[in-house]
Formats: C-alpha cells, sequence, structure tokens
C-alpha cells in the first residue's frame, strides 16, 4: 500500500462518529387544549407562537407531528417535560421519541 492511501485511511477513521438524532414527537389526544398544546411548545422547544401553532394543528389533523430533533439525552428530557407539563394540569398530553433512520 502506498503512503497516500495509508494516510488517507487513516485520517478517514478517526473521524468521530456523528451522534445518531432522535425525534420529538407530539401525539394528538381529544381532550388538552390547543392553547395549552402551543404554550408548551414555545416553552420547551423555544418556538415562536406561528410554528408552535402550526406544530399543534398538524399533530391535531393528522394524529402526530415531529417537533425537532435532538441527540437521545436531550429529546428524552424535553419530551418528559412536555408531558409532565400536561400531567400537571390534568391532561393527557403526550410527546415521544424515535430515533432517526
Ligand atoms: N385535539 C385537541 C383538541 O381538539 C388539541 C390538541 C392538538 C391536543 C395537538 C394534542 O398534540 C395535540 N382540543
Amino acid at each position: 500500500m502506498s503512503d497516500i492511501a495509508t494516510k488517507r485511511r487513516t485520517k478517514v477513521r478517526l473521524k468521530p462518529e456523528r451522534p445518531r438524532l432522535h425525534k420529538v414527537i407530539l401525539l394528538n389526544d381529544d381532550y388538552t387544549p390547543r392553547e395549552f398544546v402551543v404554550t408548551v411548545l414555545k416553552g420547551e422547544f423555544r418556538m415562536s407562537e406561528d410554528q408552535a401553532y402550526r406544530v399543534m394543528m398538524t399533530a391535531h389533523r393528522r394524529g402526530v407531528c415531529v417537533v425537532a430533533v435532538y441527540t437521545r439525552d436531550v429529546a428524552e428530557t424535553k419530551a418528559t417535560r412536555g408531558t409532565e407539563a400536561g400531567r400537571r394540569k390534568g391532561y393527557p398530553l403526550q410527546f415521544t421519541t424515535e430515533p432517526e433512520e
């Protein structure tokens, strides 16, 4: 093997793998008020009123909506916090996570 080929291969192997990203998914339900969903999206996911409203309406119409993608720990923490915010008010609001392909 030539020097050039060796060097090139070494460089490729040293590249760190990117951490797999995880989606946070908002699930629709029949009870949580729309405005409350928007408030949680704004507070936990730093969305504008307009972005939060669109995401909420997509979940409302289609059943689910991908909110954002993060590393696994951040995605799980945000999903838990969003779900807890609903539970504190007695709403069945739910966020889940799923690894990206
Ligand atoms: N479907 C709810 C209602 O009509 C509103 C809602 C939207 C709830 C999105 C959850 O993820 C959700 N009050």
